[in-house]
């Protein structure tokens, strides 16, 4: 009888040891799932200091502190049409096959822009969401593109893109390894292709946000840039949408 009742109470111990273990394990795997890869992350809460590991910050030419898209103050950029920041040196610490890159922006027009490239742009790791091409609003993703017409491998574009001035959380993925280039808008697929090519000769390059190289300036803004070493899976994309509570 005391044999049985010291058995029930080692069951009840190990049974409540192994609840904790599995709570501690969920909350750890959600959290470490979104930093798994993470190579850049730049919140833009007050500050343009890349949060990752590599701490590769962002110099700010011009670009001026907003509220983000839950309302809270100087928790975001606002870039006017000759703003940009600057991280020297990202081209050493690119990722060159597997990649994905997310952020939050909010265009005031659709017009010959960019959000993101390394610089100087020649096989070009570059975002132009909103761009006014062809007379369509378009969202380009290039990654390792040659400067090829047409849909070479290395790029892959979105149109017409519907224009409004709210946020989006844009998604871009490029993955040799998947053969895949893709791009999410709010957690959406919007278009995925089958060409994806390896980003070359990125040493020492400098990668600029919000704007071409020295041209193409993005109106409007920009928050919550992470960059990752692999490609995020529809479930992670998810997380990254939804995270902080967004449910718009
Ligand atoms: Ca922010």
């Amino acid at each position: 009888m005391r044999k049985s009742i010291k058995y029930l109470l080692f069951l009840t111990l190990v049974s409540g040891f192994l609840v904790n273990c599995t709570d501690e394990g969920d909350e750890f795997t959600t959290a470490d799932r979104l930093q798994e890869g993470l190579v850049a992350y730049y919140p833009l809460d007050g500050d343009t200091k890349d949060y990752s590991e590599n701490s590769y910050n962002a110099t700010n030419y011009g670009a001026a502190l907003i509220a983000n898209r839950f309302d809270e103050d100087a928790s975001a950029y606002h870039f006017d049409g000759d703003d940009y920041m600057e991280v020297l040196n990202f081209g050493n610490i690119v990722p060159d096959e597997e990649i994905t890159v997310s952020m939050w922006i909010k265009s005031e027009q659709s017009r010959a822009q960019a959000q993101l490239m390394l610089c100087p742009n020649t096989d070009r790791f570059g975002i132009s969401v909103n761009y006014y091409h062809d007379s369509q609003n378009t969202n380009f993703w290039d990654f390792g593109w040659l400067g090829e017409g047409g849909n070479p491998p290395g790029r892959t574009y979105f149109r017409p893109e519907p224009f409004d001035t709210d946020w989006h959380l844009f998604v871009f993925i490029s993955s040799v390894s998947q053969s895949k280039m893709a791009i999410y808008k709010d957690s959406e697929l919007q278009i995925i292709e089958t060409d994806p090519r390896a980003l070359e000769n990125s040493a020492g390059k400098t990668l600029k946000i919000g704007s071409n190289d020295g041209f193409g300036y993005h109106i409007g803004c920009i928050d919550d840039i992470r960059i990752y070493d692999r490609a995020l899976s529809e479930d992670e994309i998810d997380l990254l949408y939804h995270l902080d509570g967004w449910d718009n």
